[in-house]
């Protein structure tokens, strides 16, 4: 037991940061909860000296794919255990992986499934978005509601893929029942017939190497998408969330949307900051660990991608991590032989999604410290409700932080990482900056390169209603066309 002055943990002397502020102080960590804010505040049972470091929330992954069936039917590499001590290692101590439903599954039970497997192995803390590729009247009018719910207040839904994508009277439904409900539509935005009529033409011409994912996965297929997307959601007047925008055009449509007044938010990841579609181009099937959906692209999207991420155009930066090994059991069901068209979609980064943007945007001075922070966690944790709990350092709070040393140079290499995938896209770089010590719910997660925490010790997160749809019943557009004639509030 304590007495009231005493802390469970005290971290002194560091550099804090916020999305809003940096400040010198020390934290109070009392039963998880960040209990004080301030200088020489008394000791804790547990006390860590941050002094030269910097102190900053633990990151939100809010996209990536953890025990997860593809459309293809390929199961990821890293499970639970495996997808969070990697992502704890990395300064992350939250995810939002899927509850993925494929068609003929009944939500219900894709959930509890979800559950089951994620309360046995996790060991930071997680929520669910849906996946959601079987719009029956049943989900929609029944399952769905009982979902959000239960916390899971978000979905995405897929334009692209055959046994995923739903049409776009699909997806006007999905958006209604989004409304209705209180919870937020997220899109894979790739036109699929477009992909489809190069991919097939390619293939019979026998250009079917790495490479030619990129092709296949026109930047126009994705420009088309997003632009569709948001003519969607606005015909519905409700907010939309554009995952993993890649292209310099999509990041335009992004934009000029918001520039309208639309609430349309969007996400992009390290592939396609640090990857360009040049890396695809490698000999034999090896450029298959660079293939990913939408794909890297040229230095004009990386730089788009840099910048709406600067401006705000893009307010979250995901890993969308998608471990598949480059073996049999992934990547390469068709050994050597296995063309583009075969291979599963994804590469990991869990773990190195923090690490590669604070060297490469924060120590570099291209990106504000508060802006790392709003890119990594605050906004996911806003987006998706789960402000101010988690993604910021404030009283009250979950004491969920990473204390960085920015000075640490790490060399990366695959077997230094803690997932399942057995290579890393970014073998070979030379990182500063290090989250040294990962404190989950108060929690010391990792220190000195070890784990403390067990399997199973990770909280499900009930998310509430996210701000861009509690912001939209506010503001809504009260002249949209079916806001007046079908949908009143
Ligand atoms: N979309 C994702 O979000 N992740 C992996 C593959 C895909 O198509
Ligand atoms: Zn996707
Ligand atoms: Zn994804």
């Amino acid at each position: 037991m304590h007495s009231d002055t005493e802390f469970d943990l005290t971290i002194r002397n560091g550099r804090i940061s916020t999305a809003s502020d940096t400040f010198h102080a020390d934290i109070g960590v009392r039963d998880g909860i960040i209990a004080a804010v301030g200088r020489g505040l008394p000791a804790g049972r547990r006390d860590i000296d941050a002094q030269g470091r910097w102190v900053l929330p633990g990151g939100i992954d809010s996209h990536c794919h953890v025990e997860q069936l593809s459309g293809m039917g390929v199961m990821c590499a890293d499970d639970f255990y495996s997808a969070t001590v990697s992502a704890a290692f990395g300064g992350t101590t939250t995810i939002i992986p899927f509850a993925a439903q494929h068609r003929g599954n009944a939500l219900p039970e894709v959930v509890a499934d979800y559950h089951r497997r994620a309360a046995e192995k996790a060991v930071i803390d997680y929520g669910f978005h849906l996946i959601l590729s079987d719009p029956t009247e049943q989900a929609l009018q029944h399952d769905l509601p009982a979902i959000i719910r239960d916390g899971i207040t978000s979905f995405k839904v897929f334009m692209t893929y055959d046994r995923m994508k739903l049409d776009d009277y699909q997806l006007l439904d999905v958006l209604d029942v989004a409304d209705r409900e209180g919870a937020l539509v997220m899109v894979h935005a790739e036109n699929n017939d477009m992909i489809r009529w190069i991919a097939r033409r390619l293939v019979e011409r026998g250009l079917t190497a790495p490479k030619y994912h990129a092709v296949a996965h026109t930047p126009l297929a994705e420009s088309e998408a997003t632009h569709r997307a948001v003519a969607l959601a606005r015909l519905m007047d409700v907010p939309l969330l554009i995952v993993h925008v890649a292209g310099l055009e999509a990041v335009r449509v992004v934009h000029s949307s918001q520039a309208l007044g639309l609430p349309i938010l969007a996400e992009s990841c390290p592939q396609y900051l640090f990857l360009t579609a040049d890396d695809l181009d490698l000999p034999g099937v090896e450029g298959a660990k660079y293939c990913c959906s939408p794909p890297p692209r040229d230095a004009a999207s990386q730089a788009a991608v840099w910048a709406g991420l600067l401006d705000g155009t893009l307010q979250m930066y995901s890993s969308d991590h998608a471990p598949y090994r480059f073996d049999a059991s992934g990547k390469l069901p068709k050994g050597d032989q296995t063309t583009f068209k075969d291979m599963a979609n994804g590469v990991p980064g869990l773990e190195l999604r923090m690490p590669l943007l604070f060297s490469e945007g924060v120590l570099t001075g291209r990106m504000s410290i508060e802006r790392f922070v709003a890119v990594t966690a605050t906004n996911h944790a806003r987006t998706y409700g789960l402000y101010p709990r988690k993604g910021t350092i404030a009283v009250g709070t979950d004491a969920d932080l990473a204390i960085w040393n920015p000075d640490r140079e790490v060399h990366v290499t695959a077997s230094m990482l803690h997932d399942q995938v057995g290579y890393t896209p970014y073998e070979s770089r030379t990182l500063r900056g290090w989250p040294e010590t990962v404190i989950s719910r108060g929690r010391v997660a990792v220190d000195e390169g070890l784990l403390h925490v067990e399997r199973g010790s990770g909280r499900f997160l009930k998310r509430g209603t996210p701000e861009p749809v509690l912001r939209q019943r506010l503001n809504g557009n009260p002249d949209a066309i079916l806001r007046t004639h079908l949908r009143p509030r």
